[in-house]
């Protein structure tokens, strides 16, 4: 039987011996057995097709790995059995569409992509110090003079925004598909857009312009101004008013030109808001300093594999002690290690079919991407601790769709599977992702979907 295209790779697979599975047109309804648990299946195609799954969604992740199964069958499934669960619960993607807007067409194809993956959280990076992404009731300036820019300027129409109903939409979409959008107001620097609307929040001598650079840490609100609350108020209300999901994403790094006082005296209004708002706060692991952290409340780990001290760091900060103190004050951390899954940086020689940034420690390759274990990073804090695993795609460099998919993949596809597949006892390799994604990758051909040859893996015969 040829390789199937599993990625990623079920936590058990087997082949039932001497059988051709059921017919490829053959439908199957699928049995919910809530005892499975949240996300997970049972499936075999032989003798015939049948699925167990503990809920809907698991019903979702059933089909995906139908569909996969299908790649490359000629007429019959493979005969197998499955059995399959994530190991954790949340694996993600993290897409800026505030440094370059993405229209929701885009959205909605990767969308699709993350579904065939079996990732279920879609993170909008919906605002920074070059563009403000969404519609906000109330204050059309934000829109009006925040969505015209993004980086690199461009010719118009440059920008965009997504409308509340574009919104709605892009949610309806990824719910089909069993996928939670978390919406991220970056607060309370990567403020630009904001203040370009909102001016009087700026601290003073601070005169907002039009922002297409890509340098951070140069814009903040306020904390020291109560009209500042009041806008964040007013933006965190109407967005949790309108998002399906529990969480609600603060930003809160890079906050360069702040002093450590202001920025604790924001981040303890901040997070307060968002839960009176009846969300779960998100931070990206900085806002870790806080010692008012809601409970519950998720720390986003930015930093490397093997987290830099604050000698180490040029901001002099302790890493894993910020993300650490999200749990200590009964949270959860999210691994985006960016020196494993920040999917802007260029994959092999940085030539010029290898465009991107390499600012965590030069390129991430395949292999990057793969061979790092999620418990690892923070090893003090324990498998329950880490909600799952994200990987994050900033677009200051990405302007179109086809650059979109060729930095994500392949990439995202391994990262997928360090989120969903059980940790192999002898560690990752990629050369056992290798004849899967190889597999998967003539399928992105037969679509016509762009993707990265990475170096890692023979694609053709
Ligand atoms: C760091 S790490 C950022 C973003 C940039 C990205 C570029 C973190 C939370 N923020 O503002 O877009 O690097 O790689």
């Amino acid at each position: 039987m040829p390789i199937p295209a599993l990625v990623p790779l079920p936590r058990v697979l087997a082949q039932v011996s001497g059988g051709v599975g059921a017919p490829l047109g053959d439908d199957v309804v699928v049995e919910i057995d809530p005892a499975l648990g949240a996300e997970a299946y049972v499936l075999a195609t032989s003798p015939a097709l049948s699925v167990r799954a503990g809920d809907e969604a698991g019903a979702l992740r059933a089909r995906a790995t139908l569909a996969q199964l299908a790649l490359g069958a000629d007429g019959n499934y493979p005969a197998v059995r499955i059995e399959d669960s994530p190991r954790f619960a949340h694996r993600g993607l993290m897409l800026d569409v505030a440094r370059h807007f993405f229209p929701v067409e885009t959205v909605r194809e990767v969308l699709d992509l993350m579904a065939e993956l079996k990732l279920n959280v879609l993170h909008l990076h919906l605002t920074d110090d070059q563009g403000w992404r969404i519609e906000i009731t109330g204050h059309p300036a934000l829109t009006d003079l925040g969505a015209r820019s993004q980086c690199g300027g461009g010719t118009p129409p440059a920008g965009g925004y997504y409308t509340r109903a574009d919104y709605r939409a892009i949610q309806d979409h990824a719910a089909r598909l069993g996928i939670t959008v978390i919406p991220e107001i970056d607060v309370p620097g990567h403020t630009n857009t904001a203040l370009l609307a909102h001016p009087e929040l700026a601290v003073a001598g601070f005169v907002p312009e039009p922002y297409e650079g890509t340098e951070v840490g140069f814009s903040q609100l306020d904390a020291n101004n109560e009209a500042t609350y009041d806008f964040l108020t007013d933006v965190v209300s109407q967005l949790a008013a309108d998002t399906d999901g529990p969480y609600l994403h603060l930003g809160g790094d890079e906050t360069l030109a702040m002093t450590p006082e202001d920025y604790l005296t924001f981040l303890e209004r901040a997070f307060a808001i968002v839960v009176a708002a009846g969300k779960t706060p998100l931070a990206w692991h900085e806002a870790g300093c806080c010692e008012a952290i809601p409970a519950g409340a998720v720390g986003q780990y930015w930093n490397l594999v093997r987290p830099q001290s604050g000698q180490e760091d040029r901001f002099g900060i302790d890493h894993a002690d910020r993300a650490a103190n999200f749990v200590r004050q009964g949270g959860r951390v999210l691994l985006s290690p960016s020196d494993a899954v920040y999917l802007d940086h260029h994959q092999g020689d940085g030539g010029p079919d290898d465009p991107g940034v390499a600012w965590s420690g030069g390129p991430i390759t395949l292999r990057g991407a793969y061979e790092w274990e999620p418990s690892a990073v923070l090893p003090e804090l324990g498998e329950d601790a880490i909600l799952g695993v994200e990987a994050a795609l900033w677009t200051e460099h990405v302007a179109t769709r086809e650059q979109l998919l060729r930095l994500a993949l392949p990439r995202l596809a391994a990262i997928a599977e360090v989120a969903w597949s059980p940790a192999p006892a002898e560690g990752r390799r990629v050369a056992d992702l290798a004849p899967r994604l190889r597999a998967l990758g003539a399928e992105w051909d037969r679509r016509g979907l762009p993707f990265t040859r990475s170096g890692e893996i023979v694609w053709e015969d």
